[in-house]
């Protein structure tokens, strides 16, 4: 039982749980794995009835939309699979969900590496990419490339707090790509060695404006003074279509500790365990690049400069979208 006497299924919990935790993390692997626990919601449903099953679905889908703010994958991902939702019995709904939920992730996947072909015919011979943090749809356009037989190499940047530069590292070596880790204040100095810069996105808003890991928005604007292209890697899954209608992309604020843990508090205050000892550390997840500092947003439909994503937006999204999870009526 969830707070608001709803079954949610145990598994559903602990998915929310590790997608808190950045345990399971990426835009796009979040609204997969969102997708895939709505599915086990629907096949382990004790409802006995179609409005009680309903209620179920949306209650599973609110836990998981409240893990985290940035990434709209999320919410599309939650709001596609509930909208295939359709049935007078508790086991035709249930199929839906099953169904509709495999579709989405069958999608995704297609999409992913649609982009990834498309990315990589950006890229040349001995081109050198700057990455930042890791990014599975970046990483496909580079994976695309190496079975293009294009040459490349990396200049990846470790991206603090979580260091999830070691993880695009990791997957290019094991793609034969030659690595070179730099700490993320060294950017600007290894511009000059860079062709690209190759980041992907957890949101992208109505203006162009791209939603990704902290530092984004500084390595685009220093690439644009050192006059290296920025390419976005995103699936149109990333497109945040309440931007259409003048909202804003809520930055995650994350945990301080990640930044300072206690031992590094500990040395800086010299052991004063006070409540409060004058030092605090924040821990922005995301930061914005406006659209003048991107090149080209690249997705499944192709590349874009992304003062035109609004069209594509508009073209997939509609105009309005609503948070079904929000719903206490059901639709039948
Ligand atoms: P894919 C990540 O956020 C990074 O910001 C990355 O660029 C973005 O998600 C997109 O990842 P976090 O979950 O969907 O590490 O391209 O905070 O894999």
């Amino acid at each position: 039982m969830d707070d608001r006497g709803h079954d949610v299924a145990p598994a559903v919990e602990t998915t929310a749980d590790e997608i808190a935790a950045m345990e399971i993390r990426g835009a796009a692997t979040i609204a997969d794995a969102a997708a895939e626990a709505l599915a086990i919601q629907a096949e382990r449903s004790d409802a006995d009835r179609p409005d009680a099953f309903e209620r179920q679905l949306r209650a599973a889908a609110k836990t998981l939309y409240e893990t985290r703010p940035t990434a709209v994958s999320l919410p599309n991902a939650l709001r596609y699979v509930l909208a295939g939702m359709d049935g007078e019995t508790v086991a035709e709904l249930r199929a839906s969900i099953v169904d509709r939920a495999e579709e989405f992730r069958r999608d995704l996947d297609r999409a992913q590496s649609k982009l990834g072909s498309v990315g990589a015919n950006r890229l040349r011979d001995g081109d050198v990419v700057m990455t930042h943090c890791h990014s599975t749809d970046a990483l496909a356009c580079l994976e695309a490339a190496v079975e293009d037989g294009t040459e490349i190499e990396a200049i990846v940047k470790e991206t603090r707090p979580r260091l999830q530069g070691h993880i695009t590292a990791g997957q290019l070596r094991e793609w034969g790509v030659p690595v070179t880790v730099i700490v993320d204040g060294a950017a600007r100095r290894y511009l000059d060695r860079a062709d690209h810069v190759l980041v992907g996105a957890d949101s992208i808003a109505a203006d162009g404006s791209v939603i990704n890991k902290i530092g984004t928005s500084g390595l685009a604007v220093l690439a644009r003074e050192r006059g290296v292209p920025v390419t976005v890697a995103a699936q149109t899954i990333k497109l945040h279509p309440d931007t259409m209608t003048g909202h804003t992309v809520e930055i995650e604020r994350r945990d301080e500790r990640e930044v300072l843990d206690e031992e590094a508090r500990a040395a800086i205050t010299d052991g004063v365990d006070g409540t409060d000892d004058g030092l605090t550390a924040e821990n922005p997840a995301f930061d914005v690049t406006p659209p003048r500092y991107v090149d080209a947003i690249v997705t499944e439909h192709g590349q874009f400069p992304p003062e035109t994503i609004v069209t594509l937006m508009r073209e997939l999204f509609g105009e309005t979208v609503d948070e079904p999870w929000e719903r206490s009526e059901i639709t039948g």
